[in-house]
């Protein structure tokens, strides 16, 4: 396989100026006749010559014509990956007629079937499945697309833009003509005919213009899309509050799609999302589903800016897009659900999946500068360390520059495919600032560390805190310089007030903030406080106002003081988490000397103030209430032990249960929600504060417990609480188990979303017979390799989700991921290598766990055939 490097970039020598297309679709087969008219953009060999190169694969090809000219065989070179024309003249049309079996076609890449749809997805490089063309964000050109199918099966015949014509054809066949006017690269192509019912509304935006507003599912479907309709609504108006930006075209589509690699596809004006971004109601989702359908709807709504009118230069830009994109997302569901909720979630997310990533052997840049198969940087670094890079801009420049920066970045770069430089340069200029040192987010890899010191002097009632950084190597990245990073600081007094920080030598004409952004740029510095009468406790990077690791040297009574008082909530959160994680990897360590575990009554007088404490918001408390995860623990220890990890964590869930029953009764009662379920944050917050209680409740395992579960499972309206009532009966292998997952498959039957949620629910229930468990669901008759959502929720959430059964000591769980990958990888490279990667951090395992994993990835390895997607990730695994 080749490795594509950055520094190799070249300009396209041919550019698009118009591309028709005509798809003749059939049961069969594909047919596709693409019209391209080109120029020459320069000169590039030294004979003068200059050709044309087209990407294509898995297709036939049938004809070639050059201004209307068939050309012969020996007139062009079709090489697996291309179709190269030696030396085409400056100014041509070139007529392209290939035929593809989207039936066949389950890499669920370029035009494939879903169920009865034809449907596409070509980010990143699916548009060269479709036809041969130069496949590359740069190239881009306006589209007019013809679409021909049966009229009966597919009387919904959907492209991007707007449809300019269309009708009936003989044979019961039927036609639609669909106009772009905004030129854009191949990835943002899209097409899906099928027989669909549709939701409609309209937008009206903020210079007046009309634009219908239309959801597409299966018939069966519509009446799921009214969240996901209101969530578009909601997204087109914040972002022209927010960002100013309008939308363009006159229709703005989403089609739902049952069998999809990702969350969702940004294409100009047709978004095809998965099912599970679309499709909710009480039954069939949860709390949490409603949200990821708001963040979702809005991620896809935002790249119309950030993405299609000013999109990537290449494919090492895609976090240009993909970062400022969920910047903007995370923006949007901080303003419409709370903003300190939405903060502790996304750094949930980013702590859980992309800090391991930087500390693993994939790990890369934001930036990247090299790949084997772009696919496999769809990643959390791209994405999620790459929208705190945004934050930080955000945080260094306050709102309005930032936002002045944005503005000049549209504008400088509207219809272009650009660079992360464009980006960085946009807000240097719009904010008279240079940011030379903060370009190192982006080409560094790996989780920077920070360490605090505080030291105090009486006498001059001056403080000072010392920050030095560091940050590990990484592959091919052993010296790091040092990063420019905002640490938002404040100092609390002994009832937990932010005392005013005044740096030395500013004037006291002013009252100083309370809260400063300090900004660390050189490996060790130190910042001077005057008037500080006694040593504070600090509360730093305060709403995680950098992606690094820091270390504030405080001891277990400072960070129950913090759990309890700290004013900014993120840090209150933070502390709770690190209390709860330092008192579990002491319990780790007695077990591993064999003594007898006690659970520190301090920690448990912490945690019970936190439940008690009713200025606490619910879903905040529920937040902070929840202990630190498995996977967590074991990013803490030396060398991960899963066993360990759940051990202990089920040990401090049940004492937690046993001592504070009562309590944890009390506020289950408290925190019913009243009324009939409706997604509103606010009762969510409610319902996961009472949700945790029962889990707390039934994780002492007594039946009073599974009682009290049953009946909030007989009694409930809505998926959350029926998944909140039986996920400790199951996963705890209670009495009542085998008959509740039977009641449950029955409410769950008739929406694939909800079978995703029975299926996952199983596979990761932490049984001692998991593995047979999974293999048995594997041959439901709901179950479906091909299918990306089933093969998350079962072989995922069983080798992602289920810890402890999936290492265990046998080996079995890394055998069976090994031949799922390898099954999988024959038909969708893409889901393969997403699940392979759940063993490429086996060196961070106890030995004989890492010894197992380590055979597996090497029996992958010597397999033939198999994909880029995978190989890149096992060898930079085993490397
Ligand atoms: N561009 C791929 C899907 C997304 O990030 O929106
Ligand atoms: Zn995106």
């Amino acid at each position: 396989p080749q490795t594509r490097y950055l520094k190799d970039y070249a300009p396209p020598p041919y550019a698009v100026s118009a591309i028709q297309l005509r798809f003749e679709l059939f049961e069969e087969s594909a047919r596709v006749t693409s019209t391209l008219e080109m120029q020459r953009q320069h000169r590039q060999d030294e004979a003068g010559q200059t050709p044309l190169m087209l990407d294509g694969h898995d297709m036939t090809l049938h004809s070639v014509t050059l201004d209307g000219q068939k050309l012969d065989t020996d007139a062009y070179i079709v090489e697996p990956e291309r179709l190269v024309i030696a030396n085409p003249p400056e100014r041509f049309t070139l007529e392209i007629v290939t035929s593809s079996k989207p039936q066949d076609n389950a890499s669920l890449e370029g035009l494939y079937r879903s169920g009865d749809m034809f449907c596409t997805q070509c980010e990143a490089e699916g548009f060269r499945k479709i036809t041969y063309y130069p496949d590359r964000p740069d190239v881009m050109a306006p589209y007019t697309v013809t679409i021909e199918a049966d009229k009966a099966r597919y009387p919904t015949l959907l492209s991007n833009g707007n449809r300019i014509d269309g009708g009936d054809l003989p044979d019961g066949r039927r036609f639609a003509v669909w106009q772009d006017p905004f030129p854009k690269p191949s990835y943002l192509f899209a097409l899906v005919a099928g027989n669909l019912g549709c939701l409609r509304d309209a937008f009206i935006t903020q210079s007046g213009r009309r634009v219908a507003l239309e959801l597409y599912a299966r018939e069966q479907d519509v009446a799921q899309c009214h969240h996901a309709m209101a969530a578009l609504k909601k997204s087109m108006r914040w972002d022209e509050e927010r960002f100013g930006r309008e939308y363009d075209l006159d229709v703005y589509m989403i089609v739902a799609v049952g069998d999809f690699n990702m969350g969702a596809m940004e294409n100009k004006g047709l978004n095809i999302f998965n099912t599970k971004y679309v499709l909710a109601n009480p039954d069939t989702a949860t709390d949490s589903e409603y949200e990821g359908i708001d963040s979702v709807i809005a991620h896809e709504y935002f790249h119309n800016w950030s993405g299609n009118r000013v999109t990537c230069r290449d494919w090492f830009q895609l976090s240009l897009k993909e970062g400022l994109t969920v910047f903007r997302d995370q923006e949007f569901s901080s303003d419409i659900v709370s903003g300190p909720v939405q903060r502790i979630n996304d750094v949930r997310v980013l702590r859980s999946h992309q800090f391991p990533e930087d500390a693993g052997p994939t790990a890369h840049p934001v930036q990247p500068d090299s790949y084997i198969e772009i696919n496999n940087f769809y990643t959390n670094t791209v994405y999620n360390k790459g929208a705190e890079v945004v934050r930080m801009l955000q945080t260094l420049l306050g709102r309005d520059g930032f936002r002045k920066g944005l503005d000049l970045y549209f504008e400088r770069h509207d219809g272009q495919a650009v660079t992360v430089e464009e980006f960085i340069s946009a807000m240097e200029a719009a904010n008279g600032r240079a940011l030379t040192q903060f370009r190192l987010w982006y080409v560094q890899a790996g989780t920077p560390q920070v360490r605090a010191a505080l030291s105090h002097d009486a006498a001059s009632q001056r403080l000072t805190l010392t920050l030095r950084q560091s940050c590990p190597a990484t592959p091919g990245q052993s010296f790091k310089q040092p990063f420019h990073i905002p640490i938002a600081t404040a100092l609390l007094d002994q009832q937990g007030q932010a005392i005013p920080l005044r740096l030395v030598g500013e004037s006291n004409a002013a009252p100083a903030p309370t809260e400063r952004v300090l900004e660390l740029r050189a490996t060790e510095e130190s910042f001077h406080f005057d008037g500080v009468a006694q040593m504070p406790t600090p509360s730093l990077l305060r709403g995680f106002s950098a992606p690094v690791k820091l270390d504030a040297q405080l001891d277990n009574a400072q960070l129950a003081f913090l759990w309890a008082h700290d004013s900014d909530p993120f840090n209150r959160w933070e502390s709770g988490q690190e209390y709860a994680t330092r008192v579990m990897l002491g319990l780790v360590a007695a077990r591993a000397r064999g003594d007898s575990l006690n659970l520190d009554e301090n920690f448990v007088d912490a945690f019970r103030a936190c439940l008690q404490d009713d200025a606490l918001d619910p879903a905040l408390r529920a937040l902070a209430l929840t202990l630190p995860s498995e996977g967590h623990l074991m990013e803490r220890m030396t060398l991960a032990d899963p066993q360990a990890a759940h051990a202990i964590r089920s040990f401090v869930r049940a004492q937690l249960s046993v001592r504070l029953e009562a309590e944890l009764l009390t506020a289950y009662h408290a925190f019913r929600v009243a009324g009939a379920y409706r997604y509103a944050p606010l009762d969510a917050g409610r319902r996961a504060l009472r949700n945790l209680c029962l889990d707390l409740l039934l994780a002492g395992q007594d039946s009073a417990a599974e009682t009290l579960a049953l009946n909030h499972y007989h009694n409930a309206d809505n998926m959350t609480d029926r998944l909140a009532a039986i996920t400790p009966i199951i996963h705890g292998g209670l009495p009542h188990s085998d008959k509740l997952i039977a009641d449950f498959y029955i409410h769950c039957a008739s929406s694939a979303n909800a079978l995703d949620k029975w299926f996952s629910i199983q596979a990761s229930a932490p049984l001692p017979d998991a593995l047979p468990r999974v293999r048995a669901l594997m041959t439901h008759q709901d179950f479906s390799l091909r299918n990306p959502n089933k093969v998350r929720a079962v072989i995922g959430a069983f080798c992602g989700g289920n810890p402890v059964r999936f290492h265990d000591a046998s080996g079995a769980g890394y055998a069976f991921l090994a031949e799922q990958v390898l099954a999988l990888d024959a038909a969708n490279p893409q889901a393969a290598a997403r699940m392979v990667a759940l063993m490429s951090r086996w060196r961070r395992f106890r030995r004989d766990l890492a010894e197992l994993m380590q055979k597996q990835l090497q029996r992958i390895l010597t397999q033939d055939k198999l994909s880029n997607d995978v190989y890149e990730i096992v060898s930079k695994s085993l490397n």
